[in-house]
C-alpha cells in the first residue's frame, strides 16, 4: 500500500517535471502569503522618464509610449538586432475541408533565409466555410501542430514527436469556428526550442548571432523570438485570402502568454491581445514577489529574457518598470487577462492588478479598464476594453478560457447593432452634450455601435449618418436579435406625440384586473416612432413592447400596423404637402430630423418618411435623386443669388415666374450656389446646395428656415423669401415611381441592416 503510494507520488512529481519542465518544489517553496509580500511602490505609467506628466494620448502616443517601448527592451525582454532576412511562403495546403466539413484547412511553411542559414515556421490554419474575410486567433502552441485535433490532414511539426490530438482538450477549434473565427497556429518551438542549450536551432543565427554568449546584455533572447515569430505569422495573415488582417487577435497560454503581450505591446497591428495565466514576465506583477519571482524564471529559464534582467533578481524595487505597463502598451486596443484560481504561481492577483493599474492609460483614451482594485469574483469575468477572469482550475487552457476570448472579441470585433429606444435620438457630433447636434433618430431605428466613450455611443444610422448618442437611448442587440427584431410586426406612431404607458387607464382595464392605480407614462412617442406590436388592439389601446422589452400601452388611434401603414404609403404631390402642413410652425433645429425640431433636410426627409420613401438625410444629396426639373433661368441678366435690389423690379418678377412655371406641386427646390467655370470651362469651384424646400404651387413653398412655414418666391409678395434668386435646381421625387436613388421603407436594405459609412457635407441643413 505504501509502496504504491511512493509511485503515484513520484509519477505526479514526474508528470509535473515533465508538463512544466521544472522541479515541482520551486512552486512549493515559493512564498504565497500575501502578508509577507514587502511593501513597494510601482513605477508610473503616465510620468515621462523626465517627470513630465501624462495627461493625455498625444503625450503617451508622442512619448511615454516609446519610452517603456525602449525599457521593455533593454531590461526585460532585450531587442533583436535589424537584419537582412528574407521571408517567403510555401503554401503547403490552400484549403481542404476539415473538422467534418465545417472548416477550411489551409498550412503555409513560412521560410526565413540570410546567407546560407534558413529556419522554418509551419503555420496550420483552420477558417469557417465562407467567403468573408474573417477575424483569426493567432495562439501559438506548446507540442507541435500535430497536438491541436485528431484532424489526419494536419503536418506534424519538426521539432516534435507528440501524437496526434495530445492537446486538443486546449484546442476547441469547432467551437472557434462556429463562432467565426479562423484559428492559425505554429509550434513555438519553430522560433526557438525551448531549452537553455538550444540556442543554435531557435532564429537567432538568423540575426548573426552564433551562440548565446553573442547575445548583447540589451539582446533578446526565447521570448523575444516567439514575439518576433508572432509578428512574422502576422506577416503571413495580412496576405491570407481568409484573414481579416485588421482583426487578428493575438494570444497565448503561460511563457506565450508572455511573448503574446510583449508581441503585442511591439506590433500595434494585433487588434485584441490575450494573456492566458502568463504570470511571471507576464501579465503578474513582479514587485509582489509571490509565487514565481525574477530570481526563480531568471534561473530555471535562464534562456527567456535579456541578460539585463538578471540584475533584478531579489532586486525587483530597482526595477525601471513593473508588468502593468507592459499592458499598457496594449492600449487603446482591447485586451484580455485570464488567470486560473489554483495557478497560484503564476499570481493571479499579481495579474489582476497590473491590469487594474494600466486602466488609467485606457482612460486616456476614453475607455474604462477595471472598474475597481478588488479582484472579481471566480468565473465572473469582467469584460470592458480590457478584460480580466480567474476561473476554477489549474494552469491550463480551458473551453471556459476560449469562451470568455470568444466573448471579448465578439464584443470588440464583430459587428455590433443596437435598437434606437427613446422617442427621439439626439446624435451629437462628439461625445459631449454641448457638442453640435448632427442627426437625430427615432425609436425603433436599427443602428450599428462603431465605438465606446463613457457613456457615449458612436452610432451610424440608417440614414447612412455616423455620430454619437447615449447609451441608455440604445437597446444593443447581436446580429440574430437584431434581424428579429427587423422582421417582428411592429406599429408605427402616426399622430405628431402620443404617450407610451404601462398599465391600461382602470376605465379600460378587464374587471378583474380594475383597480384605483393610475397608469404611469413610461415615454413619450412621436410620428414615425417603431414599436413592436404585441397584441390585438381592444378598448381603444395597442398593446407594445419597447425596442427596451418593457411592455406598454398606446392610444389605437394614435398608431397604425406597420406593414398596413407602409402598404397604405402613397406619395403623390397632395399627400406629401398635407405631410409637410403637419409640421407647419415646428421649430427649426439644426441637426433635427422629427416633430421635436428640424432642420431643412430633416423636414423634406421626414414628410417623405411619412410617405414610405426614404430620402438621404442632407439637402445636397438629395438634390441629385428623383429626376431633375428645369428651372428656365435667365442666368445672363439675372445671375443666381443676384437678386439683391432687383427683388422690387418687375423684370426680376417676370424672371422668377419663368423660373417656376416648369415646377409641380411636391418638387423638391434647391437653393444654393451653381458650380463656377473660368472661360475655358474649366470648373473653379463645384455646386453648393444650401438649403431645400417643397414646391406648394402658385410661387409657394415649405420649408424650414427659422420655422416650418410657407414663403413665396415671387417678388412683391408678402411671404417674399429673400433668397429666392438662389433657387438653382429642383427635383421630381413625389409622382417619379422609384426613381433612382429613391427608396421605398418598405423595400430598403439600408432601412433593414445599417447601411454604409458616410458622413456628411453641413453646410446643407
Ligand atoms: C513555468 C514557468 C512559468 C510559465 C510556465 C509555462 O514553469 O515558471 O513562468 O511560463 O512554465 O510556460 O507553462
Amino acid at each position: 500500500m505504501e509502496y504504491r503510494r511512493i509511485i503515484t507520488a513520484a509519477a505526479v512529481i514526474l508528470g509535473l517535471f515533465l508538463t512544466r519542465g521544472l522541479p515541482a518544489q520551486n512552486h512549493e517553496e515559493a512564498n504565497y502569503d500575501e502578508a509577507a509580500i514587502p511593501p513597494y511602490t510601482l513605477p508610473e505609467a503616465l510620468v515621462c522618464n523626465d517627470g513630465t506628466p501624462v495627461s493625455d494620448k498625444e503625450t503617451w502616443e508622442g512619448i511615454r509610449r516609446q519610452e517603456l517601448l525602449d525599457i521593455f527592451s533593454e531590461e526585460i525582454y532585450g531587442r533583436l538586432p535589424d537584419a537582412d532576412i528574407s521571408t517567403t511562403y510555401n503554401i503547403l495546403e490552400e484549403g481542404s475541408p476539415a473538422l467534418g466539413g465545417k472548416a477550411v484547412r489551409r498550412q503555409v511553411e513560412i521560410v526565413f533565409r540570410r546567407d546560407s542559414i534558413c529556419r522554418k515556421a509551419l503555420m496550420l490554419m483552420y477558417f469557417p466555410f465562407t467567403d468573408e474575410k474573417v477575424p483569426v486567433f493567432l495562439h501559438f502552441n506548446f507540442q507541435g501542430n500535430q497536438t491541436v485535433s485528431d484532424d489526419p490532414g494536419i503536418i506534424p511539426s519538426e521539432y516534435s514527436r507528440r501524437p496526434r490530438g495530445n492537446q486538443k482538450n486546449r484546442w476547441p477549434v469547432g467551437k472557434i469556428i462556429d463562432a467565426g473565427y479562423g484559428l492559425a497556429t505554429i509550434h513555438y518551438f519553430d522560433f526557438y526550442l525551448d531549452r537553455k542549450d538550444n540556442f543554435t536551432e531557435s532564429v537567432m543565427p538568423l540575426f548573426g548571432y552564433r551562440s548565446a554568449e553573442d547575445v548583447p546584455d540589451d539582446g533578446g533572447m526565447a521570448i523575444s523570438a516567439w514575439a518576433w515569430g508572432y509578428s512574422r505569422a502576422m506577416d503571413y495573415l495580412e496576405t491570407d485570402p481568409s484573414t481579416d488582417a485588421s482583426r487578428v487577435i493575438v494570444a497565448g497560454h503561460s511563457r506565450l502568454g508572455k511573448a503574446a503581450l510583449w508581441a503585442g505591446a511591439q506590433d500595434t497591428r494585433f487588434a485584441v491581445i490575450i494573456s492566458n495565466d502568463s504570470g511571471c514576465g507576464g501579465a503578474a506583477l513582479s514587485m509582489r514577489r509571490i509565487g514565481e519571482t525574477v530570481n526563480e524564471i531568471n534561473k530555471i529559464f535562464p534562456h527567456w529574457f535579456c541578460k539585463n534582467f538578471r540584475k533584478y533578481s531579489w532586486n525587483e524595487d530597482n526595477l525601471p518598470v513593473d508588468q502593468h505597463e507592459l499592458l499598457a502598451l496594449a492600449a487603446p486596443r482591447p485586451l484580455y487577462v485570464a488567470s486560473a484560481e489554483e495557478d497560484r504561481w503564476a499570481d493571479p492577483k499579481g495579474e489582476f492588478l497590473s491590469l487594474w493599474h494600466a486602466s488609467e492609460v485606457y482612460s486616456l483614451y476614453g475607455y474604462k479598464g477595471m472598474p475597481s482594485p478588488e479582484m472579481p469574483e471566480v468565473n465572473c469575468p469582467v469584460m470592458e476594453r480590457t478584460g480580466y477572469h480567474i476561473r476554477t482550475g489549474i494552469h491550463d487552457v480551458t473551453d471556459y478560457d476560449w469562451d470568455c476570448f470568444i466573448k471579448f472579441s465578439d464584443k470588440w470585433l464583430k459587428p455590433r447593432y443596437a435598437v434606437t429606444t427613446l422617442s427621439v435620438n439626439y446624435m451629437r457630433e462628439e461625445p459631449d452634450f454641448t457638442a453640435e447636434l448632427g442627426n437625430q433618430a427615432l425609436m425603433g431605428t436599427p443602428v450599428k455601435i462603431l465605438e465606446d466613450s463613457g457613456y457615449w455611443r458612436k452610432i451610424q444610422s440608417p440614414d447612412p449618418y455616423t455620430a454619437w448618442c447615449v447609451d441608455l437611448g440604445l437597446k444593443e442587440m447581436s446580429a440574430d436579435e437584431i434581424e428579429n427584431y427587423i422582421s417582428a410586426a411592429k406599429v408605427i406612431c402616426t399622430a405628431d406625440y402620443s404617450t407610451v404607458l404601462n398599465a391600461l387607464p382602470a376605465s379600460q382595464r378587464p374587471k378583474r384586473k380594475s383597480g384605483e392605480d393610475a397608469p404611469e407614462k413610461i415615454c413619450d412617442i412621436v410620428a414615425g416612432d417603431l414599436l413592436l406590436a404585441t397584441g390585438k388592439p381592444a378598448k381603444g389601446f395597442r398593446e407594445v413592447m419597447l425596442p427596451s422589452g418593457e411592455t406598454g400601452y398606446v392610444p389605437e388611434e394614435d398608431t397604425a400596423v406597420f406593414s398596413e401603414w407602409l402598404a397604405s404609403r402613397d406619395p403623390s404631390p397632395d399627400n406629401i404637402i398635407g405631410s409637410a402642413m403637419n409640421f407647419i410652425g415646428v421649430p427649426y433645429m439644426w441637426g433635427g430630423t422629427s416633430i421635436k425640431g428640424v432642420d431643412c433636410s430633416g423636414l423634406t426627409r421626414m414628410v417623405w418618411f411619412m410617405n414610405g420613401i426614404l430620402l438621404p438625410r442632407n439637402a445636397s444629396d438629395q438634390a441629385k435623386i428623383g429626376l431633375p426639373v428645369e428651372i428656365a433661368a435667365d442666368t445672363v441678366r439675372f445671375p443666381f443669388g443676384t437678386e439683391e435690389g432687383q427683388a422690387d423690379s418687375p423684370e426680376f418678377r417676370e424672371e422668377m415666374l419663368r423660373r417656376i412655371s416648369r415646377l409641380q406641386k411636391g418638387d423638391l427646390i434647391f437653393f444654393g450656389t451653381p458650380a463656377a467655370t473660368d472661360s475655358d470651362g474649366n470648373t473653379i469651384s463645384g455646386e453648393s446646395i444650401s438649403h431645400v424646400g417643397i414646391y406648394t404651387g402658385d410661387g409657394k413653398f415649405i420649408h424650414a428656415s427659422r420655422l416650418v412655414r410657407i414663403s413665396s418666391l415671387i417678388p412683391g409678395s408678402p411671404d417674399y423669401y429673400e433668397l429666392s434668386g438662389k433657387m438653382i435646381k429642383a427635383r421630381r421625387i413625389a409622382g417619379s415611381g422609384l426613381a433612382e436613388g429613391v427608396e421605398a421603407i418598405a423595400d430598403s436594405p439600408a432601412y433593414c441592416l445599417p447601411g454604409t459609412d458616410r458622413r456628411h457635407g453641413r453646410s446643407d441643413r
